[in-house]
């Protein structure tokens, strides 16, 4: 049984995770017990995981199908799940994820139109067991906002070079499953400011621990 708490961050391209995940990483260093903390991300996290994540985002020569490019995220997730995630939180960790099988639901089910929520939920469990994360913070910007911020990005890789459609239907994607597992989510309008945000996501991490 797992001891530790698991907790994710989801949201469409340029909804500002990587700002509050670095801003998370400042604040947990500042804890005295900053070593029951454990940061990882999709896909990558693994030697494997991050070899996968440079094909899955920046290889053209051969671009996968979808149905590649979908079980190229689960084998990085499956080795990050079983060589990190669970010992980590067996030994009663709290594991922090920058992206989990939400995406894939987002992207590959929706946006790709692969397959439903619930068959990207079974594979999930038939792959991974029944790992969940117990809470998921959901960075909610709508695509045309998203877009903005874009302007001055550094080059785009393969998935961020998807038109706005793409990322409309990614975004109906993310409001369906945090809606059905709507439990473990917090929604965050990601239009407000960075320590704005911020302030919810540390509230809410406190109130968990
Ligand atoms: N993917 C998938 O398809 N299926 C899967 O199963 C998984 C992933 C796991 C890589 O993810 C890609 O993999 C991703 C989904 C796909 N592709 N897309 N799109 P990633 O997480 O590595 O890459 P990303 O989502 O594209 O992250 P990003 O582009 O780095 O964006 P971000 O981390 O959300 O945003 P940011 O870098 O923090 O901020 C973007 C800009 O906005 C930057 O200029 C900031 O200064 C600015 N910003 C940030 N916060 C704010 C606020 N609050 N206000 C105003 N401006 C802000």
């Amino acid at each position: 049984m797992n001891k530790g708490k698991f907790i994710t961050f989801e949201g469409g391209e340029a909804c500002g995770k990587t700002t509050q995940v670095n801003k998370l990483k400042e604040y947990i260093a500042s804890l005295p017990n900053s070593d029951r903390f454990l940061l990882v991300r999709e896909p990558g996290g693994t030697a494997l995981g991050e070899e996968l994540r440079r094909l899955i985002l920046n290889y053209e020569t051969d671009k996968p199908t979808a149905m590649a490019e979908l079980m190229m995220f689960f084998a990085s997730r499956c080795q990050l799940v079983e060589k990190v995630i669970k010992p980590a939180l067996a030994e009663g960790k709290i594991v922090i994820a920058d992206r989990f099988y939400d995406s894939t639901i987002a992207y590959q089910g929706e946006a790709r139109g692969l397959m439903s929520a619930e068959e990207i939920l079974s594979l999930t469990r038939l792959i991974i067991g029944d790992l969940k994360p117990d809470l998921t913070f959901y960075l909610k910007l709508s695509p045309e906002e998203a877009f903005k911020r874009k302007t001055n990005a550094l080059p785009l890789d393969r998935i961020e070079k998807e038109g706005i459609l793409f990322h409309q239907k990614v975004a109906k994607g993310y409001d369906y499953i945090a809606n059905l597992e709507s439990e473990r989510f917090c929604v965050i309008d990601a239009s407000k400011t960075p320590d704005e945000i911020f302030e919810v996501i540390k509230s809410k991490i406190e109130e968990m621990m």
